[in-house]
């Protein structure tokens, strides 16, 4: 499955000279943009004692103050943007640490290139012009759908925006139209897999002959099951959505060993969490991105909190990201939406019939993740309530999470001081009995 000659753009198979070059003039055009037009990041700058003529090297990046998903929160909606609104094309959203989303937005020339980098991740997929793709991504605020959508229209192919759900309706509309692709997350693709052997259709009769996926934390057990069942190559595409969204990195087919890191546009390291201290490559630590060419959000250092290593080039001249061992902060991925804990208390909090004590438990069913919410009575009701009024409590709150966090779950109210408390410490929210991959 080698590219045909002429399928690559030029910089894919440059020498590591010429890249490195490529990165230091893009590095120092994009410091100084940001320093220039982001008034948060140029005062961490100033307060740091470090000026964008100091970049003079790609490792003087080092020098540089991080960004966090804190200020992205601390400068809702648009306060570190680069451009005046007034040029954004485009926004996205994702979740912040607290209830608040965080927003991002692209240029014209922003989203262009997003397009250009989905469609190359396409490529690297074994996906050629002509060829039909079922985007099964959410479409909406979240960067996967239409993230995933114009990279397919950019590459030359047909695209089918079928969005998340509607399990028989994918299976349906695969059967009839006969894609040669689908993009969905791992998860999910598993679900669609089911409804097939359901149905009693047998992997060789379906069209697809490959699957890109992504969104959440996924293993070489689960790309063996997914490959076996649906007869096709399974992909792995990354990315996320303070860096741009899907397509910051892909898998090449001809290889298969962890995504391809576009460093023409997105520049890597890997960082000590507890230190700060920049990694040698190989090492395990956390994944920090300062992107090249972005002109309405810009980011400098953005700390992702996802935990990898940095891996040597093979079918590209670009360095690949091992698998995401886990992460450096307690958000959870579910279904492939972010959610942090404490966007769960926050409606657990807004509702003063229950106490401020709850637990999130985590499974999978089948190859679905489970949340179940258990939470309390405020003592003063303890007893009081009947239990369709209880009843009532929880589908008001299983509403709210639904609608505000974006998740389905399962709650349930207890008694006053049903739930264990934690005399010392913090105390322990989360209980995730899903397998680790
Ligand atoms: P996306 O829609 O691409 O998932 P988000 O901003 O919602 O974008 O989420 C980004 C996070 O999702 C990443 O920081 C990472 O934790 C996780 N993620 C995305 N793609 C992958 C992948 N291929 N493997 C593991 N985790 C992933
Ligand atoms: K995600």
């Amino acid at each position: 499955k080698q590219p045909a000659p002429g399928d690559l753009e030029p910089i894919e198979t440059a020498s590591r000279d010429e890249i490195s070059a490529l990165q230091l003039e893009r590095l120092k055009w994009s410091v100084r943009h940001t320093y220039d037009n982001v008034a948060p990041y140029r005062e961490k700058c100033v307060a740091k004692g470090v000026h964008p003529d100091d970049l003079k090297t790609l490792a003087d990046l080092a020098k540089f103050p991080f960004m966090t998903k804190l200020d992205l929160r601390d400068h809702y909606p648009f306060g570190l943007f680069a451009v005046p609104r007034q040029k954004i094309a485009r926004l996205h959203a994702s979740s912040g640490t607290t209830g608040k989303s965080i927003v991002v937005g692209y240029t014209r020339q922003d989203a262009d290139n997003w397009a250009d980098l989905a469609a190359r991740s396409l490529r690297a997929a074994g996906v050629r012009p002509g060829d039909m793709v079922q985007n099964s991504y959410g479409y909406g605020m979240f960067t996967g759908g239409l993230g995933a959508h114009f990279g397919i229209e950019r590459l030359g192919c047909t695209a089918v925006p079928m969005s998340g759900g509607q399990t028989e309706k994918q299976v349906q509309q695969i059967m009839d139209f006969r894609p040669d692709a689908i993009m969905v997350t791992p998860s999910y693709s598993l679900v669609i897999a089911e409804e097939f052997e359901r149905q009693g259709i047998k992997p060789e009769e379906i069209s697809l002959k490959v699957g890109i996926f992504g969104a959440e934390p996924w293993g070489e057990g689960m790309r063996a099951e997914i490959e076996k069942k649906l007869g096709i190559d399974a992909i792995d595409i990354y990315g996320l959505t303070e860096v741009m969204g899907p397509g910051v990195a892909c898998e090449c087919i001809e290889t298969k060993d962890g995504p391809v890191i576009w460093e023409d546009h997105f520049y890597p390291e890997i960082i000590n969490p507890d230190t700060g201290e920049v990694l040698p490559d190989g090492e395990l630590g956390e994944l920090v991105f300062t992107s090249l060419t972005k002109e309405a959000f810009p980011v400098i250092r953005y700390r992702t909190r996802d935990l990898t290593r940095l891996l040597p080039p093979t079918a590209r001249s670009f360095r690949r990201m091992g698998k995401i061992t886990g992460r450096s902060d307690d958000m959870l991925i579910v279904r492939g939406v972010n959610v942090f804990p404490t966007q769960v208390e926050e409606q657990i909090l807004r509702d003063n019939r229950l106490s401020g004590n709850y637990q999130i438990h985590l499974s999978r069913d089948g190859h679905l993740d489970n949340v179940e919410i258990r939470c309390e009575l405020q003592q003063s009701l303890s007893g009081q309530l009947s239990a369709a009024e209880v009843q009532q409590v929880a589908k008001e709150l299983q509403h709210h999470i639904k609608t505000i966090v974006g998740i389905s779950t399962k709650v349930n109210v207890f008694e006053a001081n049903a739930l264990p408390r934690t005399l010392t410490g913090k105390a322990r929210r989360v209980f995730d009995e899903r397998p680790k991959q």
